[in-house]
Order: structure tokens, then C-alpha cells, then sequence
């Protein structure tokens, strides 16, 4: 018989959200009568707005006429016209068009992303960090051991209280990728001007390549933060940028995204990122879909921007009260600013039994902290998803229950 990819072999056996959603049906079907909230994956539950949906609306009906029917695309990249309103409406054309690669979302993206770096290239990311980063690399062969082992190729970046949850930069090995996110998941933490152009300079003097995730980049509210790494001087000959309508859009069903892959970025060769990212993505990708895109055209157009804005409020505003519930119970966090995750600390608790602590005690569903890497031991993160009056419920019964 043929035999098993052995990198499937070295990630862990579940996918973090996944066991996640296992533990909460036991504990529903050992508690039939229990009325659980899920503060857990980062989730959207508010519907698509008006305008928005009104562009999805016109892509499907655009598909049942004749005079507007259309297939695959030539080319997987997305409709011009919607790379040429992501370069305005996001980056204030600090980046064309050619520049930009729709697709069906951040998470494929990253998993796609490997493909241009082979098997032996080194892997840094921030610890904690979103679990794609490490298994993907561990899937493309990156990462150079079992988990057990430490994955000999992947470094680990701490990101604690001590550093302000920002990595020591001297830590990341030359020549490698390094995978940065912010507004952080699972942190919340935003990294400022200074510290983004102290990762810029890092990864140009170590001759490395930046995946910089910016999915969170539309709940930035401090007119001081970047909201794109392109923001920050020389980035385009360092850093590819990954971002997605999903959070701001409501889109996580929808599944429409972007790549940023500047021409400036070159391999060690001296060859064109750009170019491969195109020839990869039309062999093995072909396209997002033509509804998800219209959609996408009415979101980024200027009523579609002031959904956006209020939706991200929406979420910010559930945050706020996650944040100040933790607070006045004495429990330290950070995030929930600029972001929609808030990342409590529980000094000297093992994380995933705080988890089943709150879901026993209060019925919520939280994500532990050690999941997202060694670092986040002891942390819990609190997702603002949710609808307004779950999470109020959510916040009564922290209050009233977790002591
Ligand atoms: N990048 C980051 C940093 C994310 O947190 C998420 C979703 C994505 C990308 C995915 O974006 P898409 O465009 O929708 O593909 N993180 C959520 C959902 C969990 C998951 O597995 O994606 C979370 O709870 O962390």
C-alpha cells in the first residue's frame, strides 16, 4: 500500500477549534439543561449588512442571466476591479493591483503561501501564535522534527507580559520566514510604528520573509497603529501581507480574502515572489468565487466601508465589556482595544483547566491559552464574537460564578 505523507504524522492529532467544539458537546450532552455561550473561535454571528449583502445578492442573480453569466475567471487572481479597490480603499495605493491576489481566505492563503519556500525553509512565529502558522509548516515539511521534539525547524518567538508582548527580534535565525500578526491572535496586542519597523529592519538585515497576517487590521481604532505592514518604510522587499473580509465583512461563510505579494520581493536567487504566487495560484487555486467577490466589491465601496465600521464596532463593544468584566474581577488582560480578543492571564494555572473551570462554572466557552503555543500556558483568550445579550449573560455569569 502507499504510504502516509509522514509530515501528517508530526502535526498534533487535532486542529485546535475542532477539539475545542468536542469538549463543549460532552459537557452539553453530560449537562442537557445547561445554556452554553461561546466566547471560544473567533466566529462571526452578526448577519451581513444591507449594502453588502445587496452586491452577493447581484452576484448570484448576475449568474442566471445569459448576459452576465460567467465561469472561471482567466485568471485565479480575482476581478480587476476589486484588486484595483483593495489597493485604494486598504492601502491608499501603497500597493497596485498586480500586487494583489484575491482568494477564498487568510487561513488557504497561509497553507498555499508554503508551497513557495519548499520544504527547507526555517519557520519563526510569535508565540502564542494562530495555529495555522506552526501546522501548516509542519504539513509543508518545514519544520523538521515531531512536535515531541521541539520541531527542530520552526523557532518559537515568545510574546509575554514581560516584553509587551512583542518578540526579542535577536531570537529569529537567518534566512528564514517569520510569520507576525497583528492586531495579535490570540494577544490582542498591537504592534506600533516603531516596533513594526524594528521587524522590518530584522528581517531585511537576516535576509528573511515576512508573512504579515493583518486580519484583524479593520478593529484598529488608534490612528498611530498600522494597519498594514506596507505602512512601514522598505516592507515591500521583505513582507507579503495576508488579510480577509471574514471578520470585518461577516464573511467567515462567504470566504473571500487577499494576498499582498510585492514585485519588489525577491528570492535569494534574485527571482520574483510575485511571479511564482501567480504560477502557484493558477495550478492549484482557481479563483474566489464570482458571488463572494461581488460582495466584496459593495463592501469596500464607501457605504460598504461604514458597514464595515460598524460592525467592527459592534464587536469592539462586546470586547469592552469582556474586558472590563475581567478587570473588575482582578483578573489581568491585554487586547480588546484594537482588537476582538481579550488574553487573560491565570499565574500558575494550567490553561486548558481553566477552560473547563469557566465551561463547568459559568457555561462558557473560552479558547486555553497553550494551544496557541508553549507561551500561552496559563492564558485564556475571550472572543468578542457573540451577540450583544450572550455576551452580557456571558459577562453575569463570569461575575457571579468564577470565582
Ligand atoms: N488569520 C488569523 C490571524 C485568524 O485569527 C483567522 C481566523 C484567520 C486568519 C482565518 O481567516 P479566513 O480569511 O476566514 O480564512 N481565526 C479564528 C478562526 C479559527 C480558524 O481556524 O480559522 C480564531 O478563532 O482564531
Amino acid at each position: 500500500m502507499i504510504n502516509r505523507n509522514p509530515n501528517i504524522a508530526n502535526i498534533k492529532a487535532g486542529y485546535l477549534f475542532p477539539e475545542i467544539a468536542k469538549r463543549r458537546r460532552e459537557f452539553a450532552a453530560a449537562n442537557p439543561d445547561a445554556k452554553i455561550i461561546s466566547l471560544g473561535i473567533g466566529n462571526t454571528t452578526e448577519p451581513i449588512l444591507p449594502h453588502t449583502n445587496a452586491g452577493l445578492l447581484g452576484g448570484a442573480s448576475a449568474l442566471a442571466d445569459v448576459k452576465t453569466y460567467s465561469g472561471y475567471a482567466d485568471d485565479s487572481a480575482g476581478f480587476t476591479k476589486l484588486r484595483e479597490k483593495i489597493a485604494a480603499a486598504f492601502y491608499k495605493d501603497l500597493v497596485e493591483p498586480d500586487e494583489v491576489f484575491v482568494s477564498d481566505g487568510a487561513k488557504c492563503d497561509i497553507g498555499r503561501l508554503q508551497l513557495l519556500f519548499g520544504a527547507e525553509v526555517k519557520v519563526a512565529v510569535q508565540d502564542p501564535s494562530y495555529p495555522v502558522y506552526v501546522d501548516g509548516s509542519v504539513l509543508a515539511g518545514a519544520a523538521g522534527g515531531w512536535e515531541g521534539s521541539g520541531y527542530a525547524g520552526i523557532t518559537y518567538l515568545p510574546c509575554t507580559a514581560e516584553n509587551n508582548f512583542f518578540p526579542n527580534l535577536d531570537l529569529i535565525p537567518q534566512n528564514s520566514l517569520i510569520y507576525f500578526c497583528s492586531p495579535n491572535n490570540p494577544t490582542g496586542a498591537t504592534a506600533d510604528r516603531a516596533q513594526l519597523t524594528a521587524l522590518v529592519n530584522a528581517a531585511i538585515s537576516k535576509g528573511c520573509i515576512i508573512i504579515f497576517d493583518a486580519a484583524y487590521s479593520e478593529f484598529i481604532r488608534d490612528p498611530a497603529l498600522p494597519k498594514s505592514i506596507y505602512e512601514i518604510e522598505n516592507a515591500k522587499i521583505c513582507a507579503i501581507e495576508v488579510n480577509s473580509f471574514s471578520k470585518p465583512a461577516g464573511f467567515t461563510g462567504v470566504r473571500l480574502g487577499w494576498s499582498i505579494v510585492p514585485k519588489a520581493l525577491k528570492y535569494a536567487s534574485g527571482e520574483s515572489v510575485n511571479t511564482d504566487w501567480n504560477r502557484v495560484n493558477n495550478t492549484i487555486f482557481n479563483g474566489a468565487s464570482n458571488i463572494a467577490q461581488a460582495g466584496g466589491l459593495a463592501a469596500i465601496d464607501e457605504k460598504g466601508l461604514e458597514e464595515m465600521r460598524a460592525l467592527t464596532d459592534f464587536y469592539l463593544g462586546n470586547a469592552k465589556l469582556i474586558r472590563s468584566t475581567l478587570q473588575e474581577m482582578g483578573i489581568n488582560c491585554i487586547g480588546g482595544d484594537n482588537s476582538p480578543y481579550i488574553w487573560a492571564h491565570f499565574p500558575g494555572r494550567d490553561s486548558w483547566e481553566v477552560f473547563s473551570e469557566i465551561l463547568e462554572k459559568c457555561q462558557v466557552v473560552t479558547t486555553p491559552g497553550a494551544g496557541f503555543g508553549p507561551a500561552g500556558q496559563s492564558f485564556v483568550r475571550f472572543s468578542a464574537f457573540g451577540h450583544r445579550e450572550n455576551v452580557e449573560e456571558a459577562c453575569r455569569r463570569l461575575k457571579s460564578n468564577f470565582i
